[in-house]
Parts: C-alpha cells; sequence; structure tokens
C-alpha cells in the first residue's frame, strides 16, 4: 500500500446533476468519519477544505447542456486542486460533489501520468457509462458526460480542460457495474471501444473474475484512479444518490471490488462521486462509502496483511 499522504479535496456542488443535494456529499462524509477511518489504518490524512465555485442556477439546457460555464469553473477548481496536491506527492480524494467533476480531477491525474512517465488506469465504478454528448443527453446534465468529454468528444472547454485533447484514451479506462446506458450512448460507447463490465456481464462470470479482467496489465509503472460514483452500489444498501439504479452490486461484490483494488497497491487517486444527502437515511450511505474506501487502503476481513 502507498505510504503517500492522503488530501481531502471537498467540491461541495451539484452542477452538473439532475436533482440537488450532492453539494452536501463532502460534508456527509466527513460526518460519517472519513478521515478519521483512514487515520485509524496509520494513513496520513490532511483535508484541505472546499473549494469555491458557482452557486447552481438550475436552469434548463441550453445548446444540450445544463449550466456550461458553471461546470467549466468548477472542474477548472478541482484540476487545479488535484494537480497540486499529485505534485506535492500526495494522494488526492476528491469528495464530490457530482461526477462532472470527474473531468477536471482525471484531467489532473492524467497530466501527473504523463509527467511521471507513468501509465494510467482508470476504473469507473458507477451504473453509468457517463458518455453522452450534447447532441444525444436525453437531459443536457454534464454529470452523464464526463467519460466522453476526457475522449475528447464535448464541448471544447470541457475536452481542453488541461490544454490539449483528448485527456485520455479509451483504453485507459474499465468500467464496472454498467446498467443504465442510453440509447445513442450505446452508438457511442460502441463507436469510441469502452472496456465496460456490465452487470449482466458480473451475472454471468462473477465479479472476482470480472475484476481481475479489469486489473490485468496494472504493474509498478500503473497510477490507478478510482472514480467511485455512489449509484454504482445496489440502491437497497445504497439509497443516498440522486440516480437510483436497480440491479447494482451487493455489499459483499462491492467490497469485493475495493478489496481487489487495493492488492494492487497501486492506487494513486479517487473520486467519492453523487452521494447525495437528501435523498439519504441517516447518512448510511455516506457510512458505506467510508466502509468502502476503508477496504480500498486495505481493510478487509481476515488477516491478509
Ligand atoms: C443519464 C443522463 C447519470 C449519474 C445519472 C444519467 C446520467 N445517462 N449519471 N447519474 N451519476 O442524463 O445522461
Ligand atoms: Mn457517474
Ligand atoms: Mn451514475
Ligand atoms: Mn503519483
Amino acid at each position: 500500500m502507498s505510504a503517500a499522504t492522503i488530501a481531502l479535496i471537498g467540491a461541495p456542488t451539484d452542477i452538473g446533476a439532475g436533482h440537488r443535494g450532492a453539494s452536501m456529499g463532502p460534508e456527509a462524509l466527513r460526518v460519517a468519519g472519513l478521515a478519521e477511518a483512514l487515520r485509524e489504518r496509520g494513513l496520513q490524512v490532511i483535508d484541505a477544505g472546499n473549494l469555491v465555485g458557482p452557486v447552481n442556477p438550475w436552469q434548463p439546457p441550453t445548446e444540450g447542456y445544463r449550466h456550461l460555464a458553471e461546470v467549466v469553473a468548477w472542474n477548472r477548481a478541482v484540476m487545479d486542486a488535484v494537480y497540486g496536491q499529485l505534485r506535492q506527492g500526495r494522494l488526492p480524494i476528491l469528495l464530490g460533489g457530482d461526477h462532472c467533476l470527474g473531468v477536471g480531477s482525471i484531467t489532473a491525474v492524467a497530466r501527473h501520468c504523463r509527467e511521471a512517465g507513468k501509465k494510467l488506469r482508470i476504473l469507473w465504478l458507477d451504473a453509468h457509462a457517463d458518455f453522452n454528448t450534447s447532441d444525444v443527453t436525453p437531459s443536457g446534465n454534464v454529470h452523464g458526460m464526463p467519460v466522453a468529454c476526457l475522449c475528447g468528444l464535448g464541448p471544447q472547454p470541457l475536452t481542453h480542460l488541461g490544454g490539449s485533447a483528448p485527456a485520455i484514451q479509451p483504453a485507459d479506462i474499465r468500467q464496472i457495474g454498467i446498467r443504465s446506458v442510453d440509447q445513442g450512448e450505446k452508438r457511442l460507447v460502441k463507436e469510441y471501444g469502452l472496456d465496460i463490465y456490465d452487470m449482466r456481464y458480473i451475472d454471468e462470470i462473477g465479479m472476482k473474475r470480472a475484476m481481475e479482467e479489469a486489473l490485468e496489465g496494472v504493474d509498478a509503472d500503473t497510477h490507478v484512479h478510482v472514480s467511485f460514483d455512489v449509484d454504482f452500489l445496489d440502491p437497497a444498501i445504497a439509497p443516498g444518490v440522486g440516480t437510483t439504479v436497480p440491479g447494482g452490486p451487493n455489499y459483499r461484490e462491492a467490497q469485493l471490488v475495493m478489496e481487489m483494488i487495493a492488492d494492487t497497491g497501486r492506487v494513486g487517486s479517487i473520486d467519492i462521486v453523487e452521494l447525495n444527502p437528501a435523498f439519504d437515511e441517516h447518512n448510511r450511505t455516506g457510512q458505506l462509502a467510508v466502509d468502502l474506501v476503508e477496504s480500498l487502503f486495505g481493510k478487509s476481513t481476515l488477516m491478509r496483511d
């Protein structure tokens, strides 16, 4: 396990989401004891506090996007903060906020990897593929678009957030837990050749084999980024998200995902996004997210360490 100091970065916004409330995610994760739980594991944790950005004007889409200017402002702040922490040798954990922030976070991580001569492997844990564009989006919500933006497909200010585009290649990413993909989005993920471990595949071959495949090729020169959309989890265990989709990973499957990622020892950065306390029950989804992130840092049931 990496001995890097962990830096928590709060991004309290729901600027790209279809429901209000993910803006309360950072505080819910703090209240659930994220920093304390990681320190309990012997890790160094600093809380860098919250970023600031524009309020949510809650407007309908214009030209296929809701709140594009505000989404760009938040993502710039996220990119600068994540990059700043990586440059200091820290392991950033972005506390979202909705998943549109993955553009800023992963643009920063990709730049860090280029400069450090590392390979990048992104594990996108989500119910959704988040590969919409303004032409095919059913909602205009940018949290349904970050993977497309990172692959160079989207509005110029987001595709070129880091200067040049694309920030990543489709081959850098593995998507796990997917079970809701829109019609036009399906065409695009096929065209771009995204590697998707959807729930059908997981049902058929099992989570263990799916994760072995998703982690194949991760080696000492790989920086693993985990983008954890909390709606990845089955709604029965994780009601506190804006968009629940039935049929997600159960508690044991989710633990296995985190434990197998931890076993690589190569986790270099994390997003925890889409936690929405307005839909939660006494912060139980926040507590579950903390529990799973502990497993991502090597907590397992029995004595494996
Ligand atoms: C849908 C859209 C989405 C998260 C919902 C939903 C996208 N595909 N992403 N919740 N995290 O509107 O683009
Ligand atoms: Mn998502
Ligand atoms: Mn999602
Ligand atoms: Mn690094």
